[in-house]
């Protein structure tokens, strides 16, 4: 079948507000041609994030009603932490509001001055957290995972030459922990391997270091292993779950990808004593560590929504909808990171904009034509986002790929709603010379892609 339907109907709609073509353009350049600062609602197709952006099922909606709202020691936690105990495996469960609370408080544990660590790639809020603490964050995945080219099954993969040379370069000792990002958000999406897991877990266990999860999207990844890794595919998504996470030590969650839920997030380890410290600092900062700042409704949701994301119905056609869209842009020659990825599609703005200069921001002047063109928010993930001045030659340094990514949220969108994705992109390609480059009118010192504002060059 060429369109995977989608395994659920719709109980709730939510209406969404079609504007024209000349109301978008007052809009985007009132904010400064930078989409985080429109306002959602003239937004017809959101592919911002996939993150707390997903629907959640009648089951977690009923959860929401059994919340229950104590203190200290909700039924709801216990529901959550016997959940998050069965599929991830490690003994102690702390629940955060977000993913990148549960990597402070991991760091701000953990790391000293001068450590490093490895990881595939790091995701931006895991990077900044791992630096805020004056360590280092160092990216060892494969160099296909770097080329928008190739197919390999697996471009998430940690290079174990690269893993094992910062070993040796660094010492164990200023390793404090190897972290594997699954899927990798900031390499397209991409799975990571058993087969690698073992590997990196073997390295990383024989210098008495721990491996650390960042499993955002830890059921894309298991369905990717079923579909692709020889010996899975007449094993569940939660035995290979549990396969995985054997593996490791821990892990970092944010519940607003794979938990299907809006907000929420944990950290899971097995050392006793490191659990016991950071519980106390989360009662710090976060709540009483039954609650972790989330209320007992929304550790009810989580639990039900981890449940129901190992679903192999859903997680199929949660993959084939964004492939699907992959393979209808692709047919009309739109160059995209290739394999599809498992939340989201990154666009090649070199590819599809070379006549725009990486000065000129050609990824930021595709995501702002996709709004003024078709209403759809994509993020830029380029220059805007990571071009910086080298503090040494003072020479502006621009990021090797200069991409676009359509983020998909998880039940929310149809398949028709993929179609008029794709339709828009091919007409916005056909007129794609017409398209001119941006320059900064004003930018913070750090993360500056989210308050920026832009001109557009030569107009
Ligand atoms: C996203 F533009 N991701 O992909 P939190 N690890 C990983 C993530 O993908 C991730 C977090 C940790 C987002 C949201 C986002 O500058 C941005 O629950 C692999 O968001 O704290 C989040 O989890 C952090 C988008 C975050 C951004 C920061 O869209």
């Amino acid at each position: 079948m060429k369109f995977p339907a989608e395994p659920f109907r719709i109980k709730v709609v939510e209406p969404l507000k079609k504007t024209t073509v000349e109301e978008r353009e007052k809009l985007i350049k009132e904010s400064g041609y930078n989409i985080f600062l429109l306002p959602a609602e003239s937004i017809f197709i959101d592919l911002l994030t996939d993150s707390g952006t997903s629907a959640m099922s009648d089951n977690q909606w009923a959860g929401l009603m059994k919340g229950d709202e104590s203190y200290a020691g909700s039924k709801n936690y216990y529901h959550f932490e016997q959940t998050v105990r069965s599929i991830f495996g490690f003994e102690h469960v702390i629940p955060t509001h977000q993913g990148r609370v549960a990597e402070n408080l991991l760091f701000s544990t953990v790391l000293k001055e001068g450590d490093v660590v490895p990881n595939n790639i790091h995701f931006d809020t895991t990077r900044a957290n791992v630096e805020y603490h004056k360590a280092r964050a160092i990216d060892c995945v494969i160099d296909e995972g770097l080329k928008v080219d190739s197919e390999l099954p697996f471009k998430g993969d940690i290079d174990v030459f690269k893993l094992k040379k910062a070993i040796q370069n660094y010492g164990p000792d200023r390793i404090p922990m190897i972290m594997i990002t699954i899927t990798n958000n900031s390499g397209g999406g991409q799975p990571v391997s058993l087969a690698n897991i073992r590997e990196v877990s073997a390295i990383a266990h024989e210098h008495g270091i721990p491996l650390i999860f960042d499993a955002c999207r830890f059921a894309e990844n298991c369905f990717f292993i079923k579909e692709r890794e020889e010996g899975y595919q007449n094993k569940s998504i939660a035995e290979i779950a549990r396969e995985m996470f054997s593996y490791g030590d821990g892990c970092t969650m944010s519940a607003k990808k794979d938990g299907l839920v809006n907000i929420g997030g944990f950290l899971s380890l097995n050392d006793g004593r490191l659990a016991q410290k950071i519980t106390n600092m989360l009662i710090l900062i976060e709540g009483f560590p039954t609650y972790g700042g989330l209320a007992g409704r929304d550790l009810e949701a989580i639990a039900r929504g981890l449940k129901e994301v190992l679903n192999e119905e859903y997680l199929e056609f949660r993959i084939n909808q964004t492939r699907n869209l992959g393979e209808m842009l692709m047919q009309n020659n739109i160059p995209i990171v290739k394999p599809v990825g498992g939340h989201a599609i990154y666009i090649d703005a070199k590819g599809f904009l070379p006549h725009i200069p990486q000065k000129e921001f050609p990824g930021q002047a595709l995501v702002v034509e996709l709004y003024r063109h078709a209403g759809i928010r994509a993020v830029e993930i380029g220059s805007l986002m990571f071009a910086h001045r080298d503090a040494e030659t003072g020479q502006m340094v621009y990021p090797e790929l200069e991409l676009v990514r359509l983020a998909i949220p998880r039940r929310v969108y149809t398949n028709a709603h993929m179609q008029y994705v794709s339709e828009a992109l091919s007409e916005i390609y056909a007129n794609r010379k017409s398209i001119y480059g941006f320059e900064i009118e004003y930018e913070a010192e750090f993360l500056r892609h989210f308050t920026a504002r832009l001109k557009p060059v030569n107009v």
